[in-house]
């Protein structure tokens, strides 16, 4: 079997996660799904990021230690991906004995072989972001990430030669097109950060000590992006005892990552991983960000809710769905309540949710809910079932592409083509004469199957959607194979109670 390894960043534990980091997520677990459902062996990865100053800070402020702090938090972190029906395989968090001890593995060995050097560090730090910058890069003298300011740090530390690996990644990237994706932040990172050349990176810090120590220079612990960055393979068992994950899975298959740390995971994380002499991961895709009011949301920002209250309000199917459909994926997209409405209203409502009551309804009507065909077809049926059959090749070329918003909008070009076809064969008007029970009952069959067809093909995105219309179907035949040749759904079984499946908002009810 085929395996498939995915991975979200490792967030860091926040009380006040916000419908931005949900993007990434749902995103990640979609393709996982969508894997799952083509029949690859996968591992969905995901976690938090639990070290640094910023979290030591923030527990001093509670007055707790650190380990506190984050034990209360990370619970907010499954919550909330449970809310999304989020199906990861791990949840890695940086505390784990297992991480840190492996860390302190790869440290050493990259000591040992002269990859990290002692050296002393001067320059400028942005704690939120905790990362390092030099005068020039800075914007307005702040965070070029964050726009935040930055303060001055000096202290003894190790530094990774990242120089040396500038040539090796540059060549890497040239032979392999994919490796950075979308092509615009690949030509950003060669020519704002490989081309003007490398310097090497600060790996260690001593003015705190959340992290973990150094083992042979315990004032020193490991800087939180390298404590961070393994754990794409300290989670498969790297340099433990039990690495089976680890020979079968890495490397990945994609890293999703938001668009201000694709320079960590195409630059820094390349390096160390030649340094252990390890293979790259075949790629890594920097997704914009879900903006609101021109600007990013973000906790500092406060311009965030706590997704649940969206969640409970228009269900997980809905954020789930408008966060892959309505964002290209890869650029920037805004994030409102009147936009989601919209979507929840124009898609799913009305396209999905409209066309299986009325099918469900119509055969109970006609038939007391009994599916039947007896192939009474017509020409007009050819270019419905033949989209129909050929859909899932659509949808996997755009998932091949990771063009999800595409693939979404093929399988809501099927359900459209549905709604043209009740108008044009007219049920209700075959249905008033018997000599047309045949043809009804076909016609009744190929929207069903239509319907079978294209819930299983949404099931990665919006899965509690298509469990609940195969129920109303009454099918059991949902397998992937099955949508690849029309007929599939099951002769002489009865169809389940209608039911609405989402529920209309009023726009100016939310505004
Ligand atoms: O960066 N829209 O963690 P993090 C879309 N710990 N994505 C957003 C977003 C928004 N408004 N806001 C945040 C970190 N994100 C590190 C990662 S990986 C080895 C270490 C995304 O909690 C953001 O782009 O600040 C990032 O990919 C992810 O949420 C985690 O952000």
């Amino acid at each position: 079997m085929e395996k498939f390894y995915i991975t979200t960043p490792i967030y860091y534990p926040s009380a006040n996660f916000h419908i931005g980091h949900c993007y990434t997520t749902i995103i990640a677990d979609s393709i996982a799904r969508y894997n799952k459902l083509i029949g690859k062996d996968v591992f969905f990865l995901t976690g938090t990021d639990e070290h640094g100053e910023k979290i030591q800070k923030k527990a001093e402020i509670e007055g707790i230690s650190p380990k506190e702090y984050v034990d209360k938090i990370v619970e907010n972190a499954k919550d909330l991906w449970k809310c999304l029906d989020i199906e990861y395989t791990k949840f890695i968090r940086t505390t784990d004995e297992y991480h840190e001890e492996a860390v302190k593995k790869i440290f050493n060995k990259l000591y040992n072989q002269g990859d990290i050097y002692k050296g002393e560090y001067e320059g400028l730090y942005c704690t939120p972001c905790e990362s390092f910058w030099t005068e020039t890069q800075l914007v307005d003298g702040k965070c070029p990430d964050c726009g935040r300011d930055v303060h001055i740090v000096k202290e003894e530390s190790y530094f990774f030669r990242l120089s040396k690996y500038q040539d090796r990644i540059l060549d890497y990237i040239s032979n392999h097109p994919d490796f950075i994706q979308p092509e615009s932040r690949k030509n950003e990172m060669i020519n704002n950060f490989l081309k003007p050349g490398l310097e090497d990176v600060c790996v260690s810090r001593t003015t705190f000590n959340w992290g973990i120590p150094i083992t042979f220079d315990p004032k020193h612990v490991v800087y939180v992006w390298i404590d961070a960055l393994t754990n794409y393979i300290t989670a498969l068992g790297y340099m433990s005892e039990d690495d089976t994950n680890f020979k079968k899975y890495w490397p990945a298959n994609l890293h999703l990552v938001g668009k201000e740390i694709v320079r960590f995971h195409t630059i820094i994380w390349p390096a160390i991983l030649m340094a252990l002499d390890l293979p790259l991961p075949e790629k890594i895709f920097g997704h914009g960000w879900l903006i609101i009011d021109g600007g990013k949301i973000s906790k500092s920002l406060g311009n965030y809710k706590d997704p649940r209250e969206y969640i409970d309000k228009f269900g997980s199917d809905s954020i789930r769905y408008f966060s892959l459909r309505e964002v290209p994926f890869g650029n920037d997209g805004s994030f409102s309540v009147s936009s989601l409405i919209s979507r929840i209203n124009s898609d799913l409502a009305n396209i999905l949710g409209n066309l299986l009551n009325r099918t469900i309804s119509m055969s109970k009507k006609y038939f007391n809910g009994l599916i039947i065909n007896e192939k009474v077809y017509d020409k007009i049926d050819d270019d419905l079932i033949n989209y129909a059959e050929n859909l899932y090749k659509i949808v996997d070329n755009n998932m091949n592409n990771l063009h999800i918003s595409d693939a979404l909008e093929s399988i809501f070009e099927l359900l459209r083509k549905c709604n043209k076809y009740i108008d044009e064969t007219t049920p209700w008007i075959l249905a008033k004469n018997d000599e047309n029970k045949g043809r009804l009952g076909t016609v009744l069959y190929n929207l069903l199957e239509c319907l079978r067809i294209s819930s299983i093909l949404l099931s990665p995105f919006i899965p509690n959607t298509s469990r609940e219309t195969f129920k109303q179907l009454n099918t059991k035949n949902i397998s992937y194979d099955s949508c690849k040749k029309f007929g599939g759904l099951e002769l002489g079984s009865y169809v389940g109670e209608p039911k609405p499946l989402f529920k209309r908002f009023e726009l100016e009810e939310e505004k």
